[in-house]
């Protein structure tokens, strides 16, 4: 029997990061649709990213993208955020929009180009000391278009290198995440293609450095909570960076394209004893809201990561061990689908009335008058910084 009471200590106790991006304009390499009111400065993103957290209570930490969040000083961006209720979670590097990046960051073939790139990966380092941040979060576009382009091999030594001079600048609690991708921007060959590539450096680098799994960057059909099990065995799971994808990457709303995947992903965070905080999983969203508006599709997003972790907590594991270890597959599988199948949504409104929060997120930001004061407030958003 599942302890009901305990499921809803987890599900009060979750946390879930949303990222300073999803919050501003974005769109495809086709267009970008501007919507009225969204943020003009790292300080309005903030905002956008506490009113998520006061209807949701599970918000409490928005990470930034740097140079998109440049600020002079960062240390009271951080003040800024703990007067609004949340805090500064992970330092996301950009080394993929500037034009010496072209053949690559750092695994580009010049060293001085490559200097530069692994002086941004530093200087995220040193903000983080500033805004109290304890994740450094690393993506690379860096990657080959052509067979013969480069060497594969030398870039690998290239990236290990830069990877080694981060990461022995890091103390105290903080974390390096390494995330992969597939392919895009680089077609042929990407330098951090898989997890697999991910682990195998972060593990030559140390216990500081774990794998981010980016769930739009895998080839379709990809098994990914096989990933998960596999890394928390390890100790080499950091963070997600949750999002749907229907065919590449896709940045749709987590859930929304298969929220049984989902399912089965949570199931193993709960399986592993990783959805307490104390585990040190960052549990974020990478996504862009091209189409529809940005809050109200952030907070469904995060509520969909509760519903899916309400079923992960409600899979009778007494019921399910006796099940596999007995060889009957048909009660195993049934086991785990009741979960998945039971309507959770009482039990969060529930969580959610106990926690002092309106039942319905969605339907109480609508009426707060939030979407309107910004509407009128803030003329001239920016983008965040893609898909120009
Ligand atoms: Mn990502």
């Amino acid at each position: 029997m599942t302890d009901l009471a305990a499921v809803k200590r987890a599900l009060t106790a979750q946390r879930i990061e949303t990222p300073s991006w999803a919050y501003a304009n974005s769109g495809t390499r086709f267009k970008v649709f501007a919507q009225p009111g969204v943020p003009r400065t790292p300080e309005e993103k903030i905002a956008d990213a506490a009113t998520v957290h006061r209807f949701t209570g599970v918000a409490p930490v928005v990470a930034l993208h740097i140079p998109w969040d440049k600020v002079d000083d960062y240390a009271a961006l951080g003040s800024y955020a703990r007067d609004l209720g949340v805090e500064i979670g992970a330092i996301n590097t950009n080394v993929f929009q500037d034009d010496d990046y072209k053949l690559g960051s750092v695994t580009n073939p010049d060293a001085g180009i490559r200097r530069k790139a692994t002086d941004h990966l530093l200087e995220a380092i040193d903000i983080m000391g500033q805004t109290g941040s304890r994740d450094l979060k690393l993506w690379f576009s860096d990657g080959i278009n052509y067979p013969g382009q480069d060497d594969l091999r030398d870039r690998q030594d290239r990236l290990a290198a830069a990877l080694r001079e981060a990461y022995d600048r890091l103390t105290g609690n903080q974390r390096m995440l390494l995330e992969y991708k597939l392919f895009e921007p680089a077609f042929y060959a990407t330098d951090v293609p898989d997890w697999g590539t991910s682990y195998a450096h972060c593990l030559e680098l140390g216990e500081r450095a774990t794998v981010c799994i980016d769930t739009g960057h895998h080839a379709p059909s990809t098994n990914i909570e096989f990933i998960v099990a596999f890394l928390l065995r390890q100790q080499k799971l950091g963070a997600f960076d949750f999002n749907s994808r229907f065919y590449a990457d896709d940045d749709l709303m987590v859930g929304a394209a298969d929220p049984f995947q989902l399912f089965r992903i949570m199931y193993e965070i709960v399986r592993g004893g990783a959805l307490d905080p104390a585990y040190g999983i960052a549990f974020m969203l990478d996504q862009c809201h091209n189409i529809e508006r940005k809050i109200p599709a952030i907070i469904r997003s995060v509520m969909n990561v509760q519903e899916a972790t309400a079923k992960a907590l409600l899979v009778d594991r007494d019921a399910l061990t006796k099940a596999q270890q007995s060889g009957d597959v048909l009660e195993a599988n049934a086991v785990f689908m009741d979960a998945y199948n039971t309507d959770v949504r009482p039990l969060l409104a529930e969580v959610r009335a106990d926690a002092g929060l309106d039942p319905n997120p969605i339907t109480a930001y609508r009426a707060s008058g939030y979407d309107e004061k910004i509407t009128a407030d803030r003329v001239g958003g920016t983008q965040a910084g893609w898909g120009a």
